[in-house]
């Protein structure tokens, strides 16, 4: 049997310029495609004069005319519903009624993968149904039988039965089961900390290329297995779960480097609470590069909601370095850098070698400092090659002559020698 998409149609109500509104819908139509859905036609109306139903009842009947005659039966919309208002469309239509953040959630849903990502899904899944439970049992199990997932699916089955009490222990228990599957995260990311290497993290909007930009800093680290690539697609939220990896470019030394999950305008707030404690790799780490696909034209968007969704986690005042990748895209030449931004290609590797300049720049302090380093402290010179740059060494009798860069508190250290 040949596997076909659900078809779908995508349904806005114009709030905004008209730019940013199809922008906004074209963005809709490509989470659709994250979601395996096949966008058949899309619907549009500017300020209903009510919006009990998110649409008016004119353009209802003009969707659900549509969808009779078109094989569809599900319908996307891009604001994310009050709960009567996807109780009042889903009645008004006799259609499975998506809001955008229902589909952002069953895209998380069908790509988690780890035992912390599902739980984090499933805490976001229950909180966005519970205070639309009451009396809307035929919008949801409508909704999660025409989303079909796992989850969903078992979700949908199983909240007939379950009333509001029920459904908030779940969420209790799904949040204590959390409570400690981070606490072992925990211990991995204090035992990263005690090392003291320099803790970098990519950071952005989804689809901007920070898991091509994680691959090409493996293809040129010392330290570079096949198997430690992580996944790249061209597809908005490709990456569900945090990669660390350990990158060693001589003459730097080596640092921590993770690839995070991508932002979105409006991401679904429980699921930013749920991906807290992943994305705390991002609150922890000493610099943030902020990946931008700078060859969208709405990059400046992309920008802001990656800088709020931030503040939220509480990784508002990291410093940053604004990555603007896909340059290769535009005719513009790689000089123009700003004092904090930098051009660069992940995917042709152009920019590569100024950006990790940059993240030095940032982790060292100015000074370059003459040291002897005598034989007995070894312990020093173990620092030195595990966190700083070596710019010439030469043995004497009494250890070693060393003219080195690195960050100020190994610098302070080594001046008491
Ligand atoms: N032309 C061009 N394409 C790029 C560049 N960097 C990444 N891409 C493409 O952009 C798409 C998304 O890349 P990813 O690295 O998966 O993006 P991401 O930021 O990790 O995305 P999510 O994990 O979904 O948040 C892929 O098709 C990449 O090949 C670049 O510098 N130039
Ligand atoms: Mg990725």
């Amino acid at each position: 049997m040949i596997f076909e998409k659900q078809r779908v149609i995508i349904l806005g109500v114009r709030d905004t310029s008209n730019e940013h509104f199809n922008r906004a819908m074209e963005e809709l139509v490509n989470l659709a495609g994250a979601c395996d859905m096949d966008v058949v036609a899309s619907f549009q109306q500017t300020s209903p004069s009510s919006t009990a139903a998110y649409i008016g009842a004119g353009k209802i009947d003009e969707v659900k005319n549509f969808c009779q005659d078109n094989d569809v039966n599900t319908v996307v919309t891009l604001h994310e519903l009050s709960p009567s208002q996807l109780r009042n469309l889903d009645e008004a239509l006799d259609l499975a009624v998506l809001d955008r953040t229902a589909l952002i959630l069953e895209i998380f849903a069908r790509r988690a993968k780890s035992k912390e990502a599902k739980l984090q899904v499933e805490v976001a899944q229950l909180q966005y149904q519970l205070p639309r439970m009451i009396g809307s049992y035929t919008a949801y199990s409508r909704q999660a039988g025409s989303l079909g997932s796992v989850q969903s699916r078992g979700i949908g089955e199983t909240k007939l039965e379950l009333d509001r009490r029920r459904l908030e222990r779940r969420i209790f228990e799904l949040n204590q089961d959390l409570q400690l599957v981070g606490q072992q995260r925990q211990v991995q990311r204090r035992k990263r900390k005690k090392q003291g290497l320099f803790n970098v993290a990519l950071v952005g909007y989804t689809n901007a290329g920070k898991s091509t930009l994680m691959n090409r800093f493996l293809s040129v680290s010392q330290n570079k297995t096949a198997e430690k690539e992580v996944f790249v697609k061209d597809q908005l939220f490709a990456t569900l779960e945090t990669s660390v990896r350990n990158i060693h470019i001589p003459p730097y030394p080596p640092f921590i480097l993770s690839d995070t999950v991508g932002f979105v305008s409006d991401l679904p707030h429980p699921l930013i609470k749920a991906f807290r404690s992943t994305l705390e790799e991002a609150i922890e780490a000493d610099l943030l590069l902020h990946v931008v696909d700078f060859s969208d034209p709405d990059h400046p968007v992309h920008i802001d909601t990656t800088r709020k969704t931030l503040h939220e986690i509480g990784a508002g005042s990291i410093p940053e370095i604004l990555v603007l990748n896909k340059s290769d895209r535009i005719s513009l030449n790689f000089t123009a850098d700003g004092q904090d931004s930098i051009r660069i290609s992940a995917l042709t590797g152009a920019g590569i070698d100024g950006l990790i300049r940059r993240m030095f720049d940032y982790r060292f302090s100015g000074e370059v400092l003459d040291v002897l380093l005598p034989y007995d402290r070894m312990d020093l010179l173990f620092l030195v090659q595990q966190e700083c740059m070596t710019l010439s060494s030469f043995e004497e009798d009494m250890g070693y002559r060393m003219s080195v860069k690195g960050p100020q508190h190994i610098l302070t250290r080594l001046k008491e020698v």
